[in-house]
């Protein structure tokens, strides 16, 4: 299991192909029995009668390891302020140059930095992942989606390099997270509801390491008591979190004692202080001193030991082979490849492509056929409507013209009745005129005597 390999992970463990290989050697070995398998699969042994040379082959791959460089992601999250920088700063005895984050964020989000460091000879690439903002909102339903959808988005990045026709995965930078320190505030009490969510829903795309941030402010007692609480609410709960590995006999051990520690209480500080005649870490206090490194003080030790010294390449291997490898399976699985068919008969990458590109084109001729005859349904509807409404037209126009034809000949009625009218009138009116002028003309008539009489008043 623990294997000094650098970040090319893709060329010692599962590849996309691997598990076809695997299968197809499977189908048509079970043609033969059972016996004959076992003879077939077990290699004999032999003894060598001289030196050949391949005992060196551990030693190859420690100096490949070194000269590659290794990488590690550290994903801190917890509350501004909860100590995550100096945390960092004291277990790498650096200072990662941190600024303070703000408490008025409106939004969790995700701040990432790589450093390279050296130690003797060999090389990491470390980068360090800090939330921002986490549990400022007052609404935080939404706070830890961020770091999922972060853990995600690495996991795909890398995905996306191992699908790749020309992949070049011996010097991609892998920026999988392989270890979530989850800060927990000291308040003896228990896990926040938030706290409890968030690493819910981070135990299946990390390894979780919880620790009790600011632990110099909780008594001893009290802390025991706490420890032995997270604990069981992280159980009852169902959380997942990393537990060292006790499966390397020459760390068993030291790594089941120190599971029975967790989660460990941290106190953070780059400052030294003069202890007896030496400098040490620590934080000075008007009532005493609280030392970083002394492990009855607390638990940094314990952590530093656990997380850098012991447990580095087992964090990097879970990272690959468990987590990684779900979300791997979950995407393919998506994507609908598959190991084994419906009858449970080993499936090849070419035959998952075949019957994808097989049920791909029936989907889309069905789909066609329904288009077209959804379109024909459609212009059949437009075209009925379209009836409908000239029949309407034609009707309004028919009902028009006999309005109008009836308007018409009621006009024409009028018209000639007046004209009747105007003739009566023309007839009466000449033959008054006729009278008149008749009347006129007669001497001595009564006009005449009016006239005269009209005269002889004005005199
Ligand atoms: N009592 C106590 N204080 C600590 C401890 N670690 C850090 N602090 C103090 O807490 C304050 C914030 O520490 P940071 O390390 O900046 O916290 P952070 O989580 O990185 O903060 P942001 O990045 O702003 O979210 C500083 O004043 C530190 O000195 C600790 O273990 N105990
Ligand atoms: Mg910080």
């Amino acid at each position: 299991m623990q294997h000094p390999l650098p970040s090319d992970a893709g060329r010692h463990r599962g590849s996309l192909f691997q598990s076809h290989i695997t299968a197809k050697t499977a189908h048509t070995s079970s043609q033969v029995s059972d016996h004959e398998q076992k003879q077939k699969d077990s290699p004999r042994s032999l003894t060598m009668s001289g030196h050949v040379g391949f005992e060196s082959l551990p030693d190859q791959l420690v100096n490949r390891s070194i000269q590659q460089g290794f990488c590690f992601n550290i994903l801190c999250v917890g509350e501004t302020g909860i100590g995550k920088s100096t945390l960092i700063d004291t277990l790498f005895n650096t200072n990662f140059e941190g600024h303070e984050s703000s408490h008025f964020y409106p939004h969790v989000r995700l701040k990432a930095q790589t450093y390279e460091l050296q130690e003797s000879n060999v090389r990491l690439k470390l980068t360090i992942v800090n939330t921002v903002g986490f549990g400022d909102q007052i609404n935080k339903e939404e706070s830890y989606q961020p770091i999922v959808d972060y853990i995600d988005a690495q996991f795909e990045a890398y995905l996306q390099e191992e699908l790749k026709i020309k992949r070049s995965l011996f010097n991609y930078h892998d920026s999988r997270v392989h270890v979530c320190l989850y800060f927990i505030s000291p308040t003896g009490h228990s896990l926040k509801t938030l706290d409890l969510l968030t690493m819910k829903s981070l135990d299946s795309k990390v390894n979780i390491i919880p620790v009790i941030a600011k632990a110099d402010a909780i008594s001893k007692t009290e802390l025991q008591k706490f420890k032995i609480k997270l604990m069981s609410e992280l159980v009852s709960n169902g959380v997942q979190i990393y537990h060292f590995p006790t499966d390397d006999e020459t760390i068993a051990k030291i790594n089941a004692s120190m599971n029975g520690h967790l989660p460990f209480a941290v106190v953070g500080s780059m400052d030294e202080v003069k202890v007896g005649n030496k400098m040490v870490k620590a934080r000075q206090y008007p009532w005493g001193i609280v030392q970083v490194e002394n492990e009855n003080h607390c638990d940094f030790v314990k952590l530093r030991e656990m997380l850098i010294c012991t447990n580095m390449e087992d964090l990097r291997d879970q990272t690959h082979t468990r987590h990684y490898e779900l979300y791997r399976r979950h995407k393919l699985e998506e994507m609908g490849f598959m190991d084994v068919g419906p009858e449970n008969q080993p499936l090849s990458l070419q035959e998952t492509y075949e019957a994808k590109r097989h049920e791909f084109y029936g989907e889309r001729q069905r789909k066609e056929e329904e288009m077209k005859q959804l379109f024909v349904q459609r212009v059949k509807e437009k075209e009925a409507i379209l009836k409908e409404a000239e029949r309407e037209l034609q009707a309004k126009f028919e009902h028009l013209k006999r309005v109008h034809q009836e308007e018409k000949l009621r006009l024409e009625e009028k018209r000639r009745l007046l004209e009747e009218e105007i003739m009566a009138f023309s007839k009466k009116k000449a033959t008054s005129e006729i009278y008149q002028n008749q009347t006129f003309m007669t001497p001595g008539s009564n006009l005449r005597k009016d006239k005269d009489r009209k005269n002889s008043n004005f005199m």
